[in-house]
């Protein structure tokens, strides 16, 4: 462990990253990254799977500007539980220039949910990574699911690759849009034609209220920066379903212990998923615009 490490031996975020060689889009959006913290302003949830270093608001604001993008999706990490505060208030904070992904119990009451959306909140987070969370009933998953829709949410699901067979039934009967965090995290250690990714392919081909995130390069990786492993089936993705596919950083990037990624460097990776200004275009702005601010 070195002083890049956390207590839970975590790397933390790169505290500098570089300028990106590639230049995004006026107006492009960060569609996946975090909040965390700080503590003392908001604490972390008890039942919380890991203690992140604080990067608040003013950090990922900074990021954002440093990298060339223009907005951000700050989706409710685990470790703030079902405590969306640190995200509202950087929602707050964003001169609308961030929409949120929370994270609600089942129960939550309306005037709360009203609020959220009024913070700026689009979307609500099912985990099913069992490090990072203990399970929660699908039916429950259902209700909740079926009360955002009047305020026309999108449910974002997250869970690893071989979880897919099993939750396909589930997701094929959630209403309105469904947003698969992380591409539904493939073994990149596998052909992108082979049975594996392709079951989550068919599945995209088969649900047009499917979109997906080719994010997450860091954490797919087995080679390692700068994730040419990883990039094929970004691509692949891009250039299959251009108009339901969405970017993000990953930010402040959690539960990372490999490496520190740069997040200018995954910035570059940009230039090799959407090899078109077309599909740049499609990835950065359009979907996520379309997704986060058409009202
Ligand atoms: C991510 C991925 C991770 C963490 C969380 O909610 C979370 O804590 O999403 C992870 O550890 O894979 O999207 O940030």
């Amino acid at each position: 462990m070195t002083e890049e490490h956390n207590a839970d031996g975590e790397v933390t975020w790169h505290p500098n990253p570089k300028t990106p060689e590639f230049t995004p889009p006026a107006g492009a959006v960060d569609a996946h990254c975090h909040v965390f913290g700080p503590a003392h302003e908001f604490p972390f949830a008890p039942e919380r799977k890991y203690t992140p270093g604080d990067a608040g608001k003013d950090m990922l604001f900074a990021l954002r500007d440093h990298l060339g993008l223009s907005r951000n999706v700050i989706v409710q990490a685990s470790c703030h539980g079902k405590d969306n505060a640190a995200m509202v208030d950087a929602l707050e904070s964003s001169n609308g220039m961030a929409r949120g992904v929370a994270v609600v119990a089942h129960d939550i009451a309306d005037e709360e949910l009203d609020r959220l959306h009024a913070a700026g909140v689009r979307g609500v987070r099912f985990n099913f990574v069992k490090r990072l969370v203990d399970a929660t009933p699908r039916e429950v998953f259902m209700r909740t699911a079926e009360r955002v829709q009047r305020l026309g949410w999108h449910i974002v699901v997250y869970f690893e690759a071989p979880d897919l067979e099993d939750l396909t039934p589930f997701l094929k009967t959630l209403p309105g849009i469904v947003v698969v965090d992380h591409m539904g995290r493939p073994d990149v250690s596998l052909p992108v034609d082979g049975p594996d990714f392709q079951r989550f392919v068919t599945l995209m081909a088969e649900m047009p209220n499917m979109w997906t995130k080719v994010s997450c390069p860091e954490r797919l990786t087995v080679a390692g920066p700068p994730y040419d492993d990883v990039v094929p089936f970004q691509r692949y993705l891009v250039e299959t379903f251009s108009d339901r596919v969405l970017w993000g950083t990953d930010w402040p990037h959690p539960n990372m212990k490999s490496h520190r990624p740069d997040d200018g460097l995954l910035v570059d990776t940009i230039a090799r998923i959407a090899p078109t200004a077309d599909l740049q275009q499609a990835l950065l702005i359009d979907n996520p615009m379309r997704l986060y601010w058409a009202d």
